[in-house]
Formats: C-alpha cells, sequence, structure tokens
C-alpha cells in the first residue's frame, strides 16, 4: 500500500519514522510519501496560504499550491480516496480503518490554520476524515493517526500476525486485560488461568473479560 501526505509541516509527520510503522516500511509492507506543499507556494515566497475572502481570522491554503501537488501525483497514479482531513470529516472508528487499509493507493491532505479553499475539496475530495470531536491546530496529528491505524494492520506490519486481531474494535469488544512478569508484584497476583497453560480456558476468560470491559466502560459497543 501506498500513502501520499500533503502537507505545510513535514516535521509534524516524524512520528511516522518510528515504531512499528517504520518497520512496516522498512519491510515494504507500506510505502509513505511526504509532500512539502511548500515546495508548490507561489511567487519568491512560495505562498501557500492567504486571507479568507469575506474577513474573519486565521489563513486559507490557497487552491493552486494543492491543485499543483495533486496534479504532479494524478499523473503518476491514480488513488483510491484523496482524503482531507478535518474536523467536519466523518469520524474516524476500526471499521473505517479496515477499509482504507484495503486500498493501494490513498493521499491525505493536511489542512492548517483556518483549513483549504473549499474549491480543492469540490474538485479533489472523495473523502473527510475527522479523528474526533475536538479541534486540532492541524490536519498533521490526524494524518499521523490515520496513517498509523492503517499500516499497523497490514499483514506482515505487526510480527505476530494475531495480534492486531485481538485489538480492541476489532471484533466490536474492548481488549481483555494482559499480564506479564512477575507473577506477584506489590501482593496482586497474575490471574491464575493465564498460568495455567490450558489455552481453551484462557480464550474463554479473554472473551469474558472482554464483555465484561465493553458493558461496563463502552456499553454503546455492544
Ligand atoms: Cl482531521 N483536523 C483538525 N484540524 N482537527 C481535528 C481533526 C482533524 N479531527 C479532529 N479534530
Amino acid at each position: 500500500m501506498r500513502i501520499d501526505i500533503i502537507t505545510v509541516l513535514p516535521e509534524l509527520l516524524s512520528p511516522l519514522q518510528h515504531s512499528i510503522v517504520k518497520r512496516a516500511v522498512d519491510k515494504g509492507v507500506a510505502e509513505i510519501h511526504v509532500h512539502d506543499l511548500r515546495q508548490f507556494g507561489i511567487g519568491n515566497y512560495k505562498q501557500v496560504d492567504d486571507y479568507p475572502y469575506g474577513g474573519g481570522g486565521g489563513m486559507v491554503l490557497k487552491p493552486e499550491p494543492l491543485s499543483d501537488c495533486l496534479e504532479m501525483l494524478l499523473k503518476e497514479r491514480a488513488y483510491d480516496e484523496i482524503i482531507y482531513l478535518t474536523p467536519d470529516g466523518i469520524t474516524l472508528n476500526q471499521k473505517a480503518v479496515n477499509t482504507l487499509s484495503l486500498k493501494n493507493n490513498i493521499c491525505l491532505i493536511c489542512g492548517h490554520y483556518k483549513g483549504i479553499d473549499q474549491r480543492i475539496r469540490d474538485e479533489y475530495v472523495t473523502l473527510e476524515i475527522s479523528i474526533g470531536d475536538y479541534v486540532l491546530s492541524g490536519g498533521e496529528q490526524a494524518a499521523v493517526i490515520l496513517t498509523d491505524a492503517i499500516i499497523r494492520i497490514l499483514p506482515g506490519a505487526i510480527g505476530d500476525e494475531m495480534s492486531a486481531l485481538s485489538d480492541s474494535f476489532q471484533d466490536n469488544l474492548l481488549a481483555p486485560p494482559v499480564y506479564t512478569k512477575p507473577e506477584i508484584w506489590k501482593d496482586r497476583k497474575v490471574p491464575e488461568v493465564l498460568l495455567s497453560g490450558n489455552h481453551k480456558a484462557i480464550d474463554e476468560w479473554r472473551l469474558e473479560q472482554a464483555l465484561e470491559i465493553t458493558r461496563n466502560k463502552r456499553p454503546d459497543l455492544l
């Protein structure tokens, strides 16, 4: 899978150079290509934003640099989705992540300041995604979150193939508790069943725990 990301602040995407996403990219499971919108800026000052028509605070990303960047990318390949990250998009959840993980090419546009000129949304954007009902300074952090969520479930991204499938939300259940050594810590003992070696009993216990935790914390998921 290939993910292109258009941004005015490429440095904010640095979390993608670490951990599971980095390993997946190194293994060839996914490609991430970051495009600095400034390189498509207008004039000597490489202008990428301007004041909003009609007044009001903040700056708006101009259409030409974004369209120049998108047209350059579209010359090389078609995209399954061109996604604009915006608080007024559809709220991201695991189901949407799973669907996107099946695509070959997606392009993410990170807005900044007040957002991007509406005409870019009308002309190019096929999907608008928010990561929750709160406002961030820009779409970059959202792009990092979306990219991480997609790449970590790609086959081969996580060593133990099973472990992404047992994540919270993958079956509409929150994940059961996990324990590691030592067996006793501050008088707190690891649940006996996990030490039993009885995998059927362990699976049953984990499912019971997942159901109970989901009932208590997120009954809306059931
Ligand atoms: Cl995708 N962008 C911004 N700027 N704020 C957000 C968001 C996205 N999702 C939630 N808040």
